[in-house]
């Protein structure tokens, strides 16, 4: 498929590793990606569901210990500890290779390796980049194939050229004891072994376009964040584009494939979706910020997605589609998940793959962190600027997490410093994402937590770094949180569609529209500013979720003061500064 030397040698090398029967290229083609299909489904790899109801699509159950990322097992392989920085597990790039070839070493033994070439981004676009992955699982293909652009295309874009990302996949025996996610930003290089699930194998994903990018982005001054993209059309007809990075699992998929509330439909309200993940942004020649999403497809979280939620990404999953450990339901051989309508099927089997009756069972039919698959071209508000090479122009950036207390629906930062401040103190309860306790509340800056892949501190001053670049021509920075509960737990403000309502809000902010009042932490809307028409929400509830309570942010603002500690040696001063004006005006 390629003379490409710098390739070959890499393929040559990993071959005489893991031993295969024999290689295969992955050229793109639909009879290539067809007849994997049909093997996979020989194997008992992937099932074929009702191709009536569901044309294209298919469902794979991943082993019971292998169903969400693994934070505790994944790595930054830098020279020394200190570029990883203190939020990263380190290893030191020597001893992880070797013990990654000794796991590595044979595992493709009567099986064939997968080479799956593969662009992030448009390809061709000068701010697209190409990968590598060698993977032996039919499943990492046909996901790789929905998720990235893939085949001969990518080949004939990198040439001769030397700079791809070097991937390599190994399922081996998916003992977890053994896993580990392993990324070497200095050669270009992710090795995941041991695993099968979605976030640690597909790597064009987390491991490529965050981990890595990231590390790129601050060498070649350009960011890789965990941001959706979209674009709200006004009534006049203009759009205006927005990112908005929340942890894993905070609603980004939903906030990005939005259906505008009623009242703001008949006005003529629309929402694009360019992205529901991660965002590649940089300088554009017009001096503002610019974004694509690098991605292809939309990995999507299952449980929770209805026709009223998000029927968008519901549309997106009718077709073409894996479902990752979602309920098989035996009636007719499609899928169910919690929270997809009330009448779950009481003769399916569970993700587990046992039977299960979803009338009587009291344990989950999906798994709370089920996914599912779908090319970006199937969503019905996929943005028509989403194969543009150039991406989009961004008004506002936001940040938001999982916050029960303490964070108003919406505030506006003062400033871009500001901005970058109001992202570093993000917290978010954990979500079944990640391996671990769900519902924990810990630190997130930027959502990035997981995903940063150096020196956190480093990181903050490539925003403010940015900033400086960007002068006044910077996106404002807002934080939202759709999640403030009452007394009794419930979620206070609805969520999903009426979002826009704050997303309008923010944009009248950008055109100098809305008036705001200044608090210690940031501009908030008065609540007469917030549209509540046809919506029943009572205006006290709007005022509970508006309330800055100032004994909650001095507490929040000591709980900084120790997690800014642990940066010491790298937070930019910008920062720190922020931090003494909040606990000074509090
Ligand atoms: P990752 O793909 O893991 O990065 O997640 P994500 O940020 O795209 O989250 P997603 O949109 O898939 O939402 C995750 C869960 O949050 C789902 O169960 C949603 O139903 C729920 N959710 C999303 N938006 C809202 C909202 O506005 N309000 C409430 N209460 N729940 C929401
Ligand atoms: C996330 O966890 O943020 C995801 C899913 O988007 S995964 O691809 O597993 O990372
Ligand atoms: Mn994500």
């Amino acid at each position: 498929m390629t003379d490409n030397t710098s390739v070959l040698e890499f393929i040559n090398k990993i071959k005489g590793l893991v031993n295969p029967n024999h290689v295969v290229w992955i050229d793109g083609s639909e009879s290539q990606l067809e007849a994997l299909r049909k093997e996979s489904c020989q194997k008992g790899e992937l099932i074929k569901l009702n191709q009536e109801k569901l044309p294209g699509c298919y469902l794979h159950r991943t082993k019971v210990n292998d169903v969400a990322r693994v934070e505790d097992r994944t790595f930054i392989c830098t020279e020394t500890k200190d570029e990883a920085g203190i939020t990263n597990n380190w290893w030191a790039p020597q001893a992880a290779y070797k013990k990654l070839f000794s796991i590595a070493k044979n595992s493709y033994v009567g099986k064939p390796m997968y080479i799956i070439p593969y662009s992030m981004g448009p390809i061709g676009s000068e701010f697209s980049k190409i990968g590598i992955e060698i993977t032996d699982s039919i499943y990492v293909v046909l996901n790789m194939a929905i998720m990235t652009r893939v085949g001969k295309k990518v080949i004939e874009a990198l040439g001769n050229g030397n700079d791809w990302v070097r991937g390599l996949h190994c399922l081996c025996g998916i003992d977890e004891e053994q896993r580990y996610i392993c990324h070497f930003p200095q050669d270009n290089t992710i090795i995941s072994v041991n695993s099968g699930y979605g976030g640690n194998v597909l790597l064009g994903k987390k491991c490529f376009a965050l981990r890595i990018a990231s590390y790129l982005g601050k060498k070649e001054k350009w960011m890789a964040e965990h941001m959706l993209i979209l674009g709200v059309q006004s009534p006049k007809g203009e759009i205006k584009y927005i990112c908005a990075a929340f942890p894993s699992s905070c609603g980004k998929t939903n906030l990005a494939m939005l259906i505008p509330p009623e009242v703001y439909r008949e006005k003529g309200y629309k929402v694009w979706c360019v992205g529901d993940d991660i965002a590649w942004l940089r300088k554009g020649k017009d001096g503002r910020l610019w974004a694509i999403n690098p991605e292809n497809g939309f990995f999507g979280v299952a449980p929770g997605t209805n026709s009223k939620s998000n029927p968008n990404a519901l549309a997106c999953a009718m077709s073409d589609t894996i479902f990752t450990n979602v309920v098989q339901n035996l009636d007719d051989n499609t899928v169910w998940w919690e929270g997809l309508d009330k009448n779950p099927p009481s003769d399916a089997i569970n993700w587990k793959g046992e039977k299960w009756n979803g009338k009587t069972a009291k344990d989950k039919g999906a798994h709370p962190n089920s996914r599912f698959t779908s090319p970006a071209k199937n969503c019905p508000c996929i943005s028509s600027e989403f194969e543009n090479p150039q991406g989009v122009p961004i008004s506002a950036i936001i940040f938001g997490g999982r916050r029960a207390q303490t964070t108003p629906l919406v505030y506006e930062s003062f400033d871009w410093n500001h901005g970058v401040f109001v992202g570093s103190i993000m917290s978010s309860e954990t979500t079944a994402a990640a391996s671990g306790e769900v519902g924990v509340l810990r630190h997130d800056p930027m959502a990035m937590i997981p995903f940063c892949g150096y020196d956190m501190g480093e990181y903050f001053n490539h925003w403010i770094e940015i900033g400086k670049e960007l002068g006044s021509k910077a996106p404002k920075i807002f934080n939202v949180n759709w999640f403030r509960t009452d007394k009794s737990g419930n979620f206070i403000w609805p969520g999903f569609g009426e979002n826009l309502r704050v997303l309008e809000w923010a944009l009248k902010r950008c055109e100098n529209q809305a008036e705001a009042l200044k608090t210690p932490i940031g501009y908030l809307p008065f609540s007469k500013d917030i549209n509540l028409e046809g919506l029943n929400l009572a205006p006290s509830d709007l005022e509970d979720l508006l309330n800055v309570d100032n004994d909650l942010w001095k507490k929040e603002a000591e709980e900084i003061k120790s997690f800014y500690k642990k940066f010491e040696s790298t937070i930019p001063m910008e920062l720190t500064k922020e931090l003494k004006k909040l606990l000074f005006f509090l």
